[in-house]
């Protein structure tokens, strides 16, 4: 069978390329896709008269809306083509999904490689055939039937390596390959879909490939793609165990030395317990040179909310540990999160500046489908919205007008993909390639004018983010028109600082790219695994660039997740030569309305959706920053019922019914 396998083209995007090393390997057709927004639709339309079968990588719910819209518009193209989704929302919502969307013929439960490949071998979808594959949700008329749950795979080692085709990734010059150590999570946060995901399949949740494997696939990569910088996607890198950490990266320090892999750099993510001192100084030693770390809140109260299973001491030890190890650091803050009082907000802003030299990001913890999180938000009565995004409310109403209010003024610079806190976390992490792989004259001067950038960045979007929570502070509304002016004034400055952060942003990012090519054209070519390795780039990026294969820098890196409710502008990868995210607020405008400020359950009777709201948000800027329409989650705007019958039944009684059953 011939599989399109079609989803966003990021980092590798790991998900689709498992798959399709699996395909070929039971002896299928695959091909991909790239759909990385509404703007590809067209082109991923045009291929799929070939495929026999397409699979929708729907990993991200943010994004559920255009492969929903993609969905429909294949099958009204090809209404025999058979249309699988997978992926961490596809298998969280496949209930809702299959009720509610009839172009989506079944959803592939948690791990896919095993299940599509069956799927691919049968001749035609048909129910009865459907029923035999485990690990799979499917319609029959109108029900939604989930067949016996599929064990994750035991042995990583097992799987066939992904595929690697296409062209290579470069961070600052240096060719970046995104790899897999393990699957699965040793932690169970309340508002990560991972928790989720992993009850729907029986059997080990966290486990690991051999440090041998592992090796393997990166000398493989090393030596037929000249990649230098391996970023592990896993989820725990580390183990709550140092012993046990030492000895799987001996045995990794080991199998690389053997098969002539060096001067590489690695980028990993753990949580801020795992990280001790000797292991981390190991792991320099071995090329670490940046850490995601899962801080999520600098509030005791907040990490008892999330579930995290640390401390806010154990998050400012890991952090000041990088920054006297010279380990380059990122982190994100959800503020915003359901047990949020202005007091934790003032708390986690109080963090974010001890920490203010580091990479951050602030945002809103949101809730993902299936999650303990939005289980406790429906219980409480507190979630609106339906499967596709809910958002909730918070107890302490100034902190409902802060967020309402940041989600509006600050959205531009913290949560749109090119915002400037994500530029600045880019760039940040570019210095920390700089420093690891440069001594070209210039290259420190270009990582310290990014860092002191970046710091600037942070104590900027701190001062003005604290201003408005104190222009919030006691207060439910905007209805005094001084906090009005004061909350407006606010935007407008904001908007002004990000005016003048962001042409200097792209400065740099040209200056990095510029030395990045000045760096590959004027090293000499040498082999890879030549005996005294220099810290300068040499043979990969030449014959790359000789090549023709490499690619300058686009990734994203780990963003703060935009907020469910918003539009689709959020999720902006392709939007870096756009310039700045313009704001749309003038200074006489007002900022909120009284109805703003009432609650949501106050304004049932009020119309869902006006001629205003289908018009493009550039059309309304005469328009009051929130008007009651805007303040409207994007769900209620449509004609379906907020909560249907199946998102009431609550996930562990589908899971009792149908997977034990
Ligand atoms: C790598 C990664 C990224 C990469 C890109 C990944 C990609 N695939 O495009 C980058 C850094 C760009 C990224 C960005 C974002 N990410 Co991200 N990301 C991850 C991460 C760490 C690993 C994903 C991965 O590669 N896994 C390895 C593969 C092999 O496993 P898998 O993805 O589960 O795929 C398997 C199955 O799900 C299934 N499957 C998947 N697709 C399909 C399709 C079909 C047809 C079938 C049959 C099966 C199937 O089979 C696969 C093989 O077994 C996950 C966390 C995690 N542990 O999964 C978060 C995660 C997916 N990201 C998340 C989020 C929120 C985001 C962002 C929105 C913001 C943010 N915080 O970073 C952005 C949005 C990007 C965008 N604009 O669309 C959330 C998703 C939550 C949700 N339900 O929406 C996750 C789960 C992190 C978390 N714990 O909250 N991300
Ligand atoms: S947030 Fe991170 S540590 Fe927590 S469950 Fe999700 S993947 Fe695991």
């Amino acid at each position: 069978m011939n599989v399109l396998l079609v989803g966003p083209d990021f980092e590798e995007n790991l998900s689709v390329r498992y798959l399709i090393s699996s395909l070929r390997a039971a002896g299928h057709e695959a091909t991909f896709a790239a759909f990385d927004g509404p703007k590809d639709a067209d082109q991923v339309l045009g291929t799929i008269g070939g495929a026999d079968l397409v699979g929708l990588s729907m990993c991200f719910q943010a994004r559920a809306r255009e492969f929903i819209a993609l969905a429909r518009a294949m099958k009204a193209a090809r209404p025999d083509l058979g249309i699988v989704a997978g992926g961490h929302y596809a298998s969280c919502a496949a209930r809702d999904l299959l009720a509610h969307h009839p172009e989506i013929d079944l959803v592939v439960l948690h791990e896919g490689e095993r299940t599509l490949a069956e799927i691919a071998d049968l001749a035609a979808l048909s129910c009865e055939r459907l029923a035999s594959i485990r690990g799979i949700a499917y319609r029959e008329g109108t029900e939604v039937r989930m067949t016996a749950p599929r064990p994750t795979v035991q042995d990583l080692d097992t799987l066939p390596l992904p595929d690697r085709s296409g062209r290579v990734r470069t961070q600052a010059g240096v060719p970046v390959a995104y790899l897999l150590g393990s699957r699965g999570c040793i932690g169970s946060c309340t508002y990560c879909c991972i928790t989720t995901l992993h009850r729907l399949a029986p059997g080990k949740s966290f486990r690991r490939r051999s440090p041998e494997r592992v090796a393997d696939e990166m000398a493989a990569l090393y030596r037929e793609r000249g990649i230098r910088q391996f970023v592990f996607h896993d989820d725990n890198f580390l183990v709550p165990s140092p012993a046990r950490n030492h000895e799987r990266f001996e045995a990794l320090a080991k199998a690389l030395e053997s098969r002539g892999v060096r001067d590489i750099g690695l980028v990993i993510k753990c949580r801020p317990q795992d990280a001790d001192a000797s292991v981390l100084r190991r792991l320099r030693d071995m090329g670490l040179l940046r850490i995601f770390f899962g801080v999520e809140t600098g509030t005791e109260a907040g990490l008892r909310c999330l579930n995290r299973k640390h401390t806010v001491a154990d998050s400012e030890r890991t952090l000041d540990l990088c920054k006297s190890l010279g380990i380059s650091a990122q982190f994100t803050i959800m503020v915003f999160h359901p047990d949020a009082t202005m007091a934790t907000v003032r708390d986690d802003i109080a963090f974010m500046r001890r920490h203010a030299d580091q990479a951050l990001n602030f945002c809103r913890a949101e809730i993902y489908a299936g999650t303990p999180l939005e289980q406790r938000m429906i219980a409480e009565g507190r979630a609106r919205g339906d499967y596709l995004a809910r958002v909730y409310s918070f107890g302490d109403p100034s902190v409902e007008l802060l967020c309402n209010l940041w989600r509006r003024i600050f959205g531009p610079r913290c949560t749109d993909s090119q915002g400037i806190l994500n530029l600045s976390i880019g760039m940040n992490y570019r210095a920390a390639v700089i420093n690891r792989f440069y001594r070209r004259p210039g290259a420190q001067a270009l990582a310290a004018r990014i860092e002191a950038f970046c710091r600037e960045v942070n104590t900027d979007s701190l001062d003005r983010f604290e201003a408005l929570v104190e222009a919030c502070a006691g207060r439910e509304d905007l209805s005094d028109p001084a906090a009005e002016k004061a909350v407006r004034d606010i935007a407008c400055d904001e908007a002004d600082s990000r005016g003048v952060l962001e042409p200097e942003a792209r400065a740099i990012i040209r200056a990095i790219d510029a030395f990045a090519t000045a760096a590959r054209t004027t090293n000499r070519p040498r082999k890879p695994n030549a005996d005294a390795v220099p810290r300068t780039l040499g043979f990969p990026a030449a014959v790359l660039l000789a090549a023709g294969l490499a690619c300058s820098d686009t990734e994203m890196s780990e963003m703060a997740p935009p907020p469910l409710d918003a539009g689709p502008s959020y999720l902006r990868p392709d939007a870096a030569s756009e310039g700045a995210v313009k704001s749309d607020v003038g200074r006489d405008e007002p900022i909120m309305s009284e109805i703003d400020a009432l609650p949501l359950d106050l304004r049932r009777d009020e119309p869902i959706m006006s001629e205003t709201d289908a018009k493009p948000l550039d059309l309304r800027r005469d328009e009051p920053i929130m008007s009651e329409i805007d303040a409207i989650p994007l769900d209620l705007r449509r004609d379906e019922p907020i909560m249907s019958e199946i998102d009431a039944i609550p996930l562990d009684a589908d899971k009792d019914a149908t997977h034990k059953g």
